[in-house]
């Protein structure tokens, strides 16, 4: 499937609702039954990645089990070139731009790009900006983070990958952070590009989610708290606060 194109349309109708597992912190079984939960919860698609402990083998296994109890379009959201498998439907080709190394920004992208073409898996150009407080994603990627009240770095770092061709741009304030990435911030650069928004990092409560889409993000990820959450009823509130309805 072409899940550019699917997630792209979708964001044309309203935000988006976008779920992250990581194959390292529950086995792939559980992966599936919370895939399928969140499916029914309204989720659109399903993002598998972590920053450390992903292999072939469990992203393999946790993209089918998540592709078997869902059917939801499935997108890897590397931690690094270390591993990549072609059960996953697509793969957000990222650039971390606001790495203090060029292994994050160009070169790991470079090592790995012969052979994702080689296995013919979709990818999805995104320009990853890291915002404080950044968490593990912004410490294993040496990030010279956003600080959370400079906006004008944020916009210039967000039209930069617009005009490098980038087809998605992603403020990542952390997984598990204290903080979600500022509405202010999120705001000012949805009105500076044209390329759809993807925010994430520390949204857990229907609040945040409802602030970051009236805030203009046309997709909003959620990854500890789904994995966390046994609450079918707050899974779903959170996803209708995302999408609006
Ligand atoms: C991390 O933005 C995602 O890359 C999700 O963060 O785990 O805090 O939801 P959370």
């Amino acid at each position: 499937m072409d899940v550019k194109k699917y997630l792209i349309d979708k964001m044309k109708e309203g935000t988006v609702h976008l779920a992250l597992l990581d194959p390292d912190k529950q086995d792939s079984r559980e992966a599936g039954a919370i895939a399928k939960k969140i499916k029914e919860a309204g989720a659109d698609a399903i993002m598998i990645g972590g920053s450390t402990g992903v292999t072939n083998e469990n992203l393999s296994d946790t993209a089918r089990c998540i592709k078997e109890e869902s059917g939801l379009p499935t997108i890897h959201f590397p931690g690094g070139p270390g591993a990549i498998s072609k059960d996953v439907d697509s793969i957000f080709f990222m650039s971390m731009v606001n790495s203090t190394d060029p292994f994050w920004i160009i070169n790991a992208q470079a090592g790995a790009a012969a052979y994702i073409k080689k296995l013919g898996i979709e990818t999805i150009s995104l320009g990853y900006i890291i915002v404080e407080p950044g968490m593990k994603v912004g410490e294993v990627g040496k990030a010279d983070a956003v600080k959370r009240d400079d906006i004008a770095r944020a916009i210039g770092y967000a039209l930069a990958c617009e005009m490098l061709g980038m087809d998605l741009i992603y403020l990542e304030a952390g997984s598990g952070a204290d903080k979600p990435v500022p509405p202010e911030m999120i705001t000012a650069v949805k009105d500076a590009i044209s390329v759809p928004l993807i925010v994430g990092g520390g949204i857990r409560t229907p609040e945040a989610a409802k602030a970051a889409r009236l805030a203009g993000a046309d997709a909003i990820v959620t990854g500890t708290f789904i994995e966390r959450c046994s609450d079918d009823t707050m899974l779903k509130s959170v996803v209708n606060a995302s999408k609006g309805r």
